[in-house]
């Protein structure tokens, strides 16, 4: 079982991974408006990652016999300016979304509560990889800046991007 101020923090992180995924589908249908199919790719399977982000902790507060409470979810911005300036939005949400794993774990090791803290493990490794991945498509974007030929590259390599493996319910 989880404490009923574990159980309320998840529910909070809950909401946030649902924004996280309407963010990256915002993001999707702007880099498809800019003519970068590459890169919308690239965030509409970020959308699906968040989704499973979701649905692995919406499953963990069940199976600890805790209540889920769906709250509204934020609206995302429409205009998100350049390519680089898509990655650069995308590595800050990432890092603020690092920051509060970061407390909910901080939470868990307060109450010793040592399954939470076992599940929430798998986000920590999650969000290291998640970073590093925003990390190596900003490094070439800084190279090119504005440059066509580069940037179409940079889409050409996006655009294999393909849909995260469905996570299995928990047991
Ligand atoms: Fe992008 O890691 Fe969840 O929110």
């Amino acid at each position: 079982m989880i404490s009923k101020k574990m159980q309320d923090a998840l529910n909070e992180q809950v909401n946030k991974e649902f924004y996280s995924a309407y963010l990256y589908l915002a993001m999707s249908a702007y880099c498809n408006a800019q003519g970068l199919p590459g890169f919308s790719n690239w965030m509409r399977y970020q959308y699906e990652e968040e989704f499973l982000h979701v649905t692995k902790m919406y499953d963990y507060i069940l199976n600890q016999g805790g209540s889920v409470h769906l709250k509204q979810i934020d609206e995302p911005p429409s205009e998100f300016g350049t390519p680089l300036e898509v990655f650069e939005a995308t590595l800050e949400h990432e890092q603020f979304v690092t920051k509060c794993i970061n407390e909910l774990m901080g939470l868990a090791v307060d109450e010793r509560d040592f399954a939470t803290q076992t599940f929430l493990q798998w986000y920590v490794t999650e969000q290291v990889e998640e970073e590093a991945n925003v990390n190596d498509i900003l490094a070439p974007l800084r190279l090119v800046g504005k440059e066509g030929g580069g940037l179409m590259m940079i889409d050409q390599q996006l655009a294999k991007r393909v849909s995260p493996a469905p996570l299995a319910p928990a047991e």
